[in-house]
């Protein structure tokens, strides 16, 4: 590093000092925290934005979100150049990085990484970063700190994209480095393209009934709403009205939203008894979380959650349909390949939807929460969905999956042109540009839900009725330090401290088809209890009976 570029880094880093105290750790998914201490992070993560530019020699993302938190939380998360998450092995210098006490701590650790990943940090490279922030009222200030960042890297320059979802920032990264298109009107243009193309290949008869049409969305009052809002009146076929867009003076996440209608189990504001059977689906503050839900007739019931296993399935039901339509067509083709199709879940899926997908022939692996862990196992696949049960989750397909696709496509319309396999092969062609492949997707996600529930001719009744879930209850628990708590096995067995396991072992098994598991929160200062069980009320005490083995080997009541 030159003088003239360490005392750049001094100056810049000086004017943004970290606050006292504040240890932070690049968690599930980047930094969150109180908006009010996280300047010197974000500011340090722009700087960690244009490094990873320089390494990759491609153009990086930084998005300033806190997703399904609370409205005075913010946060800041980098995408990689493939547009996923960042690399796991860049997030220990993340940390040591955002930690740094003092100016000249942070330029000798950055020192010290250009050297060991051999980073060309000269003046002579270029880096690029695409800056994107959600609604949040800090966002705007903290995308200025995040600008900052990365001008005091020589070399680098930060593209202000402005109010963006944040799986549509990943989009764009993704599509700049593929060397497409990569506008926010590109992304709404694929997504309506591709959903019009297949709504135009749903086989006749497959008609909805029409009082089943209109799909009522919530926005959380976040981003999601407001984008929904643009492309609804360009959809063919399909009527949306959005609720919770931000705009009537609604809080961000508060009684609304993806999170807090799949743990809360009840209707977000706005929602009541006159919505009763409609179908209904809710985002998250950045919609990258998206789930469905039934409001009951009955105001004080719980309402009825199609939620991220459902949504799953009911993708694994239809590209295994079209597969095997392919396959079908394929044995008077020459060239017979066998696309390997598989699901990844985390130990929130519910027991019953693993045993749906199980039942239905399909490989069904486990990896911890976070996309960034289920992304990676599901690219190992020619074609890979992942769900958490929250609503994230989306579907890879492999390049070699799709030249193969193009290709038999190609030939079947030589040699068959309107023929069913065709039609399945250019089912998949338009799945694999309608799904955001970067990272889950509401707004992609939900028009993929619904041009399959066309094509099906299912209403979200039939659609939920594809199994029934296990009654299962979530509950968190503030400790005194979530980190103390250390999991293993996909997060199903705590290993320290010591004795917690074989204390929920105990509760477990005085349950019919009990199942339970604590994890520490990567978003939150919390530890998340899951428990599962053969009724409600059994559900509700087991995670009750956790919850508090959690508090007495974790809680404040421990530290005494
Ligand atoms: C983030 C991650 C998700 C993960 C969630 C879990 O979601 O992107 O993959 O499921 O955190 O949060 P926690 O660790 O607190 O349970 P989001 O929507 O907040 O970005």
């Amino acid at each position: 590093m030159n003088e003239e570029q360490r005392s750049l880094l001094l100056k810049s880093a000086s004017l943004f000092p970290p606050s006292p105290g504040v240890k932070l750790s690049y968690g599930t998914a980047g930094f969150r925290a109180d908006a009010s201490i996280l300047q010197s992070t974000v500011h340090r993560v722009g700087i960690l934005a244009a490094l990873r530019s320089l390494k990759t020699q491609s153009v990086i993302g930084l998005m300033v979100t806190a997703s399904h938190n609370k409205v005075t939380d913010n946060g800041v998360k980098i995408a990689d150049p493939s547009g996923g998450m960042l690399s796991q092995d860049w997030e220990p210098f993340a940390d040591h990085i955002a930690n740094a006490r003092d100016p000249e701590t942070l330029v000798s650790l950055i020192e010290e990484f250009v050297k060991k990943e051999n980073i060309p940090f000269d003046g002579t490279h270029s880096a690029e970063i695409l800056l994107g922030r959600d609604t949040r009222p800090s966002g705007e200030s903290l995308l200025e700190v995040a600008k900052q960042g990365i001008n005091s890297v020589s070399g680098a320059v930060a593209h202000d994209m402005g109010i963006l979802t944040t799986p549509q920032l990943h989009w764009m990264v993704r599509a700049r480095n593929k060397g497409l298109k990569a506008t926010e009107s590109d992304y709404f243009d694929q997504l309506l393209s591709s959903f019009s193309c297949l709504m135009d290949l749903i086989p006749d008869g497959s008609k909805i009934n029409e009082s089943e049409d209109k799909l009522m969305v919530d926005g959380a009052n976040g981003v999601g709403g407001e984008k929904l809002e643009i492309i609804k009146t360009k959809l063919n076929g399909l009527v949306i009205e959005v609720y919770n867009d931000g705009k009537g003076g609604g809080v961000l996440n508060e009684g609304v939203g993806a999170d807090f209608v799949q743990k809360d189990r009840v209707a977000p504001h706005g929602f009541s008894s006159i919505h009763a059977g409609i179908r209904c689906a809710s985002l998250d503050g950045d919609a990258d979380r998206l789930v469905y839900f039934i409001v009951p007739s009955n105001s004080s019931s719980k309402i009825d959650l199609v939620d991220g296993d459902k949504i799953l399935s009911l993708f694994a039901v239809f590209i295994k349909d079209q597969l095997s339509i392919l396959d079908e067509g394929d044995m008077k083709g020459k060239d017979n390949y066998k696309a390997r199709l598989g699901v990844v879940q985390t130990a929130y899926a519910n027991g019953a939807a693993t045993d749906y997908l199980k039942q239905l022939g399909l490989e069904v692996v486990f990896t911890p929460t976070g996309v960034k862990y289920l992304h990676e196992q599901a690219a190992q696949y020619d074609i890979g969905i992942y769900f958490e049960a929250n609503g994230h989750g989306t579907i890879l397909f492999s390049d070699q999956f799709l030249c193969w696709l193009e290709a038999r496509n190609n030939e079947l319309s030589s040699i068959s042109k309107g023929s069913e396999a065709q039609k399945a092969a250019l089912r998949l062609l338009a799945v694999s540009k309608l799904i955001n492949q970067a990272v889950g997707d509401a707004l992609s996600g939900l028009l993929l839900v619904e041009a399959i529930l066309r094509h099906m001719g299912w209403s979200i009744h039939k659609w939920n009725a594809l199994y029934q879930d296990l009654p299962s209850k979530q509950l968190k628990v503030k400790v005194v330090d979530r980190t103390a708590c250390v999991t293993a096995n996909a997060e199903t067995v705590v290993v320290s401290p010591p004795g917690v396991q074989e204390a929920i072992n105990a509760e477990i098994a005085k349950y019919h088809q009990g199942r339970s598991f604590i994890r520490p929160s990567g978003t939150e200062d919390v530890i998340r209890v899951y428990a599962e069980a053969s009724t409600q009320e059994a559900a509700d005490s087991l995670a009750n009976s956790v919850a508090a083995i959690v508090d007495r080997f974790l809680g404040f009541s421990s530290s005494q």
